[in-house]
């Protein structure tokens, strides 16, 4: 098969510059060397587009003439970043076309930064979602994304006066340079109105009146495969006023009312507000999703042969956003494909399966049943005669108090992880720690009930990305060493362990770290105006900022380490460096990022510290500004409250690019501690018995410990005692919540094994070989969390694919 053969159609230098003149010639009229950036870029776009286009016609062709069963990953966010580089390399083109560019004195990275991020997510899960994309294709399976092509991306971060700004992110202002926008394959999806009932010819039709009907207009982005010629579809929706509508929304404000459904991607991340926008936008992408797979699948097998859908077709609901694709799917088998339900409800079970990413109750999303059933009368009626059907599967088999506290429709409310977890065949969690959680504590009902349809999928991230493209020196002392198979295979990655003792290869791995810090340094001094050292120790926090992620311990820590220096204590040079962006309405974290940002200006100001103490918030994180920021990490902060973070990516990134990690037993923190060993990990911290007896037992009195530790009192006082200028309020707000006994994510409990931790870490870095020995273990080990492994399961265990056969030459 394909993902076996390592071959691509390759094209030389000499042949790459002349289509990259040919393109400016043609398009802008003029020569490379005259060329801006930006038309440079919009030719390599052109070129890379030329490259996979046949491919990508070809995998269809293969997926449909072959029977092949397809995923349809169903996410509300995408976040793949830029795809200039990605596709080059997946095509084998990297090379090529930096030689090509280079011999006009161009750089490709320069070029490549033409490019905005395709920021259509917020954080992990979406990052996720793009992961995925890539390595089903990379893989070799017949996979496809659904979501939605939001017109704003997740809003940029600024800080004026050390508090976050938001400002839009116009990402479609130059054109997006990958997608197609699919008109013919347009589906109608409607809202609100009446249903009536009739009957036609013996079966109950629904008969919609009133309602609203928007145009669904897919846009499709080619999502390709490493080296193996299968290119697969990312389908983006857009809202639209249907050509036969106009007449009706003869206003620019009302057309622009219903345009607006897709413009703009929640800024939030972890707590869930019942807004009608939102909900509009779940069931806009699932409901034209769903129709598009239908129609497809009809037009290429016949309706006949519906019943069998499972065989042909998975759809995958990525956290709850998506759920109602158990109820759209069972409204289009049942009113408008007129099966049977009992078949319709078998049918829909087999072909859905649902990931968790959270369990944090605030989380969870409900919907009001009086304004689900306003904009949804059709689809609400389907979702009670569902619950009516559980509830009645149950009755008299467990008790009334399960049956009640797992059924979809609870208090007037619309609970849609219940419809997902009933709808569904299976349900994974994203680390080992969060399944087993899932299992015994926030779905334990569930499990009791149906303990097949759980199991666990550690996540895992494009190592492609995070090492072929954003560490290419780290890339090529791997290829030196233990060969490039690595790059087809990670596993091969476990090689590199030999090299332990090898003195060479460890200060080539110093002197590549060292490289990568004195670029981030530049960065750095270009966006903050700050000095550092790239000797010092580069400690990352990067992640989204929330109250269970802690970076408030790592803000304790810092001032902790600023009192020792100014009291004669030393310590080793360090540039703690943040990356964060806080919900636009979640207070607490934008409280940190200002209380960060003072403690930085005072910190990197004060002379009496001689540089040894640098904190680092950079603005607007995304996933271009991580390719920068993680492979110069040395240490990776991991520091969340046990219990509370499902699995967490970052973790993976950083120790894939040699960083050590200081982790609390959290999440996939776990799996990373049995891949490298509890001697290359600095692990600390409460553990989720702990944890949970301090929920249990209402025992956590934060006082107490402030009371009794002197080090730590005096770092927390350092808030409220004017230690820090300029922010008096947010140094007020952290200290209060830190002492308060409702405090949930226990920072302070955590705050002396954190300190020890970060001791033994610096005593590891005054021993630079054991460091490199130890960055290099990590190295090795973060092939275990390659996504093309874990897509290898979901594939396997889940979705039941084969991978898809194309001729990869042509
Ligand atoms: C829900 C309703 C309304 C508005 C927004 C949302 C919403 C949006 C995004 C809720 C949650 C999210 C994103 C959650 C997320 O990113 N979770 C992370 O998923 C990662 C991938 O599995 C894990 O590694 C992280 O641990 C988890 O926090």
């Amino acid at each position: 098969t394909l993902s076996k053969s390592a071959s691509t159609s390759t094209i030389g230098v000499k042949e790459f510059k002349e289509r990259l003149e040919s393109k400016l010639g043609r398009h802008f009229e003029e020569s490379v060397e005259e060329a801006s950036k930006e038309d440079v870029f919009a030719a390599l776009v052109s070129i890379v587009q030329d490259g996979y286009s046949s491919k990508w016609r070809r995998t269809r062709i293969a997926e449909t003439t072959n029977n092949h069963k397809q995923v349809y990953y169903f996410s509300i966010e995408f976040l793949p970043g830029t795809l200039l580089k990605s596709n080059l390399l997946n095509l084998g083109w990297l090379d090529t076309a930096k030689e090509a560019l280079a011999e006009y004195g161009l750089d490709l990275d320069e070029i490549a930064s033409a490019e905005p991020d395709m920021a259509l997510g917020n954080g992990g899960l979406g990052r996720l979602a793009a992961a995925f994309m890539d390595s089903l294709a990379s893989t070799g399976y017949a996979g496809n994304g659904n979501g939605i092509r939001y017109k704003y991306g997740l809003f940029k971060q600024k800080f004026v006066n050390g508090y976050q700004r938001e400002l839009p992110n116009d990402w479609l202002k130059q054109g997006d340079y990958w997608e197609v926008r699919r008109e013919s394959k347009s589906v109608p999806v409607y809202f609100g109105g009446h249903v009536n009932m009739v009957d036609d010819h013996g079966w109950m039709t629904p008969q919609y009146e009133g309602c609203d009907v928007v145009r669904a207009v897919p846009y499709d982005v080619a999502l390709v495969g490493y080296h193996n010629g299968v290119t697969n579809t990312l389908r983006l929706w857009d809202a639209e006023i249907a050509p036969e509508d106009e007449l009706k929304y003869p206003s620019i404000e009302d057309r622009r009312k219903v345009e607006d459904l897709t413009s703009i991607l929640y800024p939030d991340d972890s707590s869930y507000e019942g807004k009608l926008l939102r909900l509009k936008q779940e069931y806009f992408f699932v409901s034209a999703g769903l129709q598009s797979i239908l129609n497809n699948f009809i037009k290429d097998y016949g309706e006949e042969e519906l019943k069998n859908l499972p065989k042909y077709v998975a759809v995958h609901i990525n956290d709850t956003h998506p759920a109602m694709c158990v109820a759209e799917l069972m409204r289009l088998l049942v009113d408008r494909e007129r099966m049977d339900w009992d078949e319709a409800w078998e049918v829909t079970q087999k072909v859905m399966s649902y990931t968790n990413h959270t369990i944090m109750a605030e989380a969870m999303e409900k919907w009001d049943l009086g304004m689900f059933g306003q904009l949804l009368p059709r689809l609400i009626e389907i979702i009670q005669e569902i619950d009516r059907r559980y509830v009645l599967s149950l009755e008299g088999k467990v008790s009334g108090d399960v049956i009640q506290r797992t059924r979809i429709i609870q208090n007037n409310q619309v609970h849609m992880a219940h419809l997902a977890i009933i709808g569904s065949h299976s349900v994974n969690g994203v680390a080992a720690l969060h399944t087993q959680l899932l299992e015994t504590e926030v779905l334990k009902d569930f499990y009791l009930l149906f303990p097949d349809r759980f199991n666990n999928k550690t996540n895992g991230i494009t190592l492609r990305r995070w090492i072929q493209l954003a560490n290419p020196e780290l890339a090529k002392l791997l290829d030196d060493t233990i060969g490039t198979k690595w790059r087809f295979n990670s596993k091969e990655m476990l090689k590199f362990e030999k090299y332990y003792h090898d003195t060479k290869v460890l200060a080539k791995l110093q002197a590549i770290k060292l490289d990568n810090k004195k670029k981030l340094a530049k960065v750095i001094k270009d966006r903050t105006g700050v000095t550092v050292d790239p000797e010092a120790i580069f400690d990352v926090q990067v992640k989204r900022l929330h109250a269970y992620k802690r970076q408030t311990l790592k803000l304790l820590h810092v001032l902790k380490l600023y009192q020792d220096l100014k009291a004669g204590i030393d310590h080793p040079k360090r540039v703690v460096i943040f990356g964060a962006i806080a919900a636009p309405s979640y207070v607490f974290a934008k409280q940190v990022i200002k209380v960060i940002n003072a403690v930085a200006d005072l910190v990197n100001n004060d002379p009496a510290i001689k540089g040894k103490l640098k904190v680092v918030f950079l603005e607007n994180y995304n996933v271009s500004l991580a390719e920068q920021i993680i492979p110069a990490a040395d240490l990776s902060e991991q520091i969340s409250t046990t219990t509370k973070e499902a699995s967490g990516t970052s973790n993976m990134k950083l120790m894939a690019n040699g960083a050590l990690t200081v982790a609390t037993m959290d999440g996939a923190n776990i799996e990373i501690k049995d891949a490298v060993g509890e001697e290359n990990i600095f692990a600390f911290g409460l553990d989720k018995d702990e944890v949970y007896s301090y929920y249990a037992n209402h025992n956590y009195h934060p006082r107490d410990l402030y009371e009794s530790d002197p080090v730590l009192k005096k770092a927390v006082d350092a808030l409220i005692d004017g230690t820090i200028p300029n922010c008096a309020g947010e140094g007020r707000a952290l200290y209060d919540n830190f002492l308060g006994d409702n405090e949930q994510f226990l920072v302070l409990a955590d705050f002396e094994a954190y300190l020890k931790a970060q001791k033994e870490a610096e005593k590891t870095w005054a021993n630079k070989r054991q460091w490199a020995q130890m960055s290099l273990v990590n190295i090795a080990h973060s092939e275990r969390f390659d996504a093309d492994k874990t897509i290898e399961r979901y594939a396997k265990e889940i979705w039941h694919l084969d991978p898809v056969e194309i001729d990869a030459e042509k």
